[in-house]
């Protein structure tokens, strides 16, 4: 049985997009590093006889040199696995190419060309082909037309591409790799783990294995192909399991802070959102929605800054609104400035759904509270944070 361990993405030395602190930064950028390490000690324990790493291993721009050479030392502490590297926009084959800067042993390819070339593994009856990114920019739909050369192995195509026929990222057509009848794409381009059955072809995005920004929700890993061939036809039966890998994960969770009335309350509620080992492990972005009692100030702040200690990260969102008793107000025979000012708001509220316009509604709501708290507290509280 073939066993493939298929990583992509990992984005080494990338800066984070996550307004993490220094020191959390810092241990971040290192988790990224390394797990790469993990994903080898994974193949060693699976008995993999090839890992295949599909673009963005690194950033061109940002990673050092010695972080390349612990992976070149790193790889070749399995001499018996076959390696093999597809650079991706973010790591392309460039003349200044840290790819170019070490040594690498020799059960490591490195497909550096953006022409497909082919690497045959005749112990195992396996085909690898593979191309990759030259430069930052990749127009061609570098797919098209593409056959492996030998219908009785398995073959593997290695690249950094997207899924779509109009994509200005290596654009990947999936009626081209249907025309191929390959066994397995091995993709890399997704941040988000994704396997599709086209035609007669496997085709995986393992996605990255560390989530990289606030965009990167829910589980992030690697996979585990494996195939056995058919023996009475030239075919083989292609299985992928997602291995989770990520050592903490992107939570995006919202609490209704509606009938909270004292601070306290609310910072229990906060550290009501999972265990402490959970909370101080993963990175969270809570949204507080729901109706806030006008009278309960809350600097968010403030309330980051005095719970960071029990989450790894901790970003609070504001998408509640002050629960003002609007009804006296909406009233047309209340004559107050309030009443009036809420009245025309609610207006042109309603004009903008009326419209279409989700946006222009929202401004508008929003501009109504703003209105209200500038006229009871002589104040306005910023409740949507710029993101
Ligand atoms: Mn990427």
């Amino acid at each position: 049985m073939l066993r493939i361990v298929h990583a992509g993405d990992i984005h080494a030395g990338r800066p984070l997009s996550l307004e993490l602190d220094r020191e959390r930064g810092y241990v971040r950028r290192r988790e990224i590093e390394i797990s790469l390490w993990r994903i080898v000690e994974f193949a060693k324990e699976e008995n993999a006889q090839i890992i295949l790493l599909s673009g963005d291993l690194f950033e061109h721009i940002y990673t050092r040199q010695s972080w390349v050479k612990d992976v070149s030392l790193l790889l070749g502490t399995v001499p018996g696995i076959r390696i093999f590297i597809s650079p991706g926009n973010h790591d392309p084959m460039l003349p200044d190419s840290l790819y170019r800067s070490v040594q690498w042993p020799d059960n490591v390819t490195i497909f550096a060309s953006d022409n497909f070339a082919k690497v045959s593994l005749e112990d195992i009856g396996v085909d690898v082909y593979g191309l990759g990114w030259v430069s930052f920019t990749e127009r061609r739909r570098l797919v098209q037309g593409f056959k492996p050369e030998r219908a009785d192995r398995f073959n593997i195509v290695l690249l950094h591409g997207d899924l779509s026929e109009t994509s200005t990222y290596l654009p990947i057509s999936p009626r081209d790799i249907e025309m191929s009848g390959a066994d397995y794409f091995a993709l890399g381009h997704y941040h988000a783990p994704t396997v599709r059955d086209i035609g007669r072809t496997k085709v995986i995005y393992p996605g990255c294995p560390e989530p990289l920004d606030f965009g990167d929700k829910g589980e992030r890993g690697i996979y585990f192909v494996t195939a056995e061939p058919v023996d009475w036809e030239e075919d083989f039966v292609v299985t992928a399991e997602f291995v989770p890998m990520a050592s903490r994960l992107v939570r995006e969770e919202e609490l209704d802070v509606t009938g909270i009335d004292t601070g306290e309350k609310i910072r229990n509620a906060i550290l009501s959102v999972a265990s402490p080992d959970i909370r101080k492990r993963d990175m969270w972005q809570l949204s507080l929605t729901g109706r806030l009692d006008p009278d309960l100030p809350l600097e968010l702040d403030v309330l980051e800054q005095e719970l960071r200690d029990n989450f790894f990260h901790l970003r609070l969102l504001p998408k509640f609104v002050p629960d003002y008793d609007l009804d006296p107000l909406l009233d047309p025979s209340n004559k107050s400035l309030e009443a009036r000012f809420v009245r025309t708001l609610k207006e042109l509220e309603r004009q903008a759904l009326k419209d279409g316009d989700d946006r222009a509604a929202k401004v508008a709501n929003l501009a109504m509270y703003y209105g209200l708290d500038a006229l009871r507290q002589g104040e306005i509280i910023a409740r949507r944070r710029m993101t």
